[in-house]
């Protein structure tokens, strides 16, 4: 194992963002376990990814809906202190609106976006802060706040995703624990085809690929951001729907409603 960087544990490695999230952190020395369910995947993208860089690549194959497959990756990062990293990258998407679309999968998909993402920052956040140092990445969307774009539980498992983020880094203000969070616009991966929609019948223009989204979330990261949006050309746009947010904190919670409530006498 790395002594340097340690070992990052990537979710959703076996193909798409994760598997350049891979790439890129192997590249800048890092060992790597990666979990997804295909085996066959997994084992390809280590092989490769360790004849190029030389690390350690472990394979850690489960489904991260499924409860006992995510108690077992739950235990690892809880017993492994190589962990210095964890990408929260695996996640499903969803087209269909509300009336077109089955409750049943979107159970699934919040088993994986959310009840998957939430068990395993549980089970690495103690190590970190006991070591005083570790960074998790949260792959949110730009869904989180356009929840009118696709599938509004999709959106609502990634606003998720940017909610606990945020509280997360609050809390950890001072451990030592780095958290960001990333908002991918359309990447070019197989997560379209999956939904539903070909990544082929998206405008070209609005398409990223999987490589330009993750440098640049890395830059990002470098750059001490929390939350990176690779396709917002604007940056100041953001911190102007931040500072909106921030400007209502201490004004939501009062004893009188507000005098637009009054009830008519
Ligand atoms: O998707 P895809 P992306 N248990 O389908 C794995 C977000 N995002 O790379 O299990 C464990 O190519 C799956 O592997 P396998 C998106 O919401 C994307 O685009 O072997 N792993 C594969 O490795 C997601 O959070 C876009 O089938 C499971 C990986 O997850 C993240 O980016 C836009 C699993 C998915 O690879 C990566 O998505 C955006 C399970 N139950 C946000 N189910 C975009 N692509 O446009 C799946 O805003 N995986």
């Amino acid at each position: 194992m790395s002594d340097i960087m340690g070992t990052a544990v990537v979710t959703g490695a076996s193909g798409g963002i994760g598997a350049v999230y891979a790439d890129r952190l192997a590249k800048r020395g890092y060992d790597l376990v990666l979990v997804a369910r295909s085996s066959d995947k997994l084992a390809s993208v280590a092989e490769r990814i360790s004849a190029r860089t030389g690390r350690q690549v472990d394979v850690m194959p489960a489904d991260l809906a499924d409860p006992s497959d995510l108690a077992r990756v739950e235990a690892f990062l809880r017993e492994t202190p190589d962990v210095t990293l964890l990408v929260n990258n695996a996640g499903l998407g969803g087209v269909l609106t509300l009336l077109d679309s089955d409750v049943d999968e979107m159970t699934s998909l919040i088993s994986l976006n959310v009840t998957a993402l939430t068990r395993l920052t549980y089970a690495i956040v103690p190590q970190f802060v006991a070591r005083g140092a570790g960074t998790i990445i949260n792959i949110a969307s730009i869904v989180a706040i356009n929840p009118e774009t696709l599938n509004g539980v999709y959106g609502g498992s990634k606003a998720f995703v940017l909610a606990f983020s945020q509280s997360l880094r609050h809390e950890l203000a001072g451990t030592g624990v780095t958290v960001q969070v990333v908002l991918p616009g359309a990447t070019a991966t197989d997560f379209w085809a999956i939904a539903g929609r070909p990544v082929e019948h998206l405008p070209g223009a609005i398409v990223m690929s999987s490589e330009d989204l993750v440098d640049a979330a890395l830059v990002g990261l470098d750059q001490g951001e929390f939350a990176t949006i690779p396709p917002l050309q604007d940056g100041g746009l953001f911190d102007a729907y931040e500072s909106a947010r921030q400007a209502m904190i201490g004004k939501l919670s009062t004893a009188n409603p507000a005098p637009r409530y009054r009830v008519a006498a």
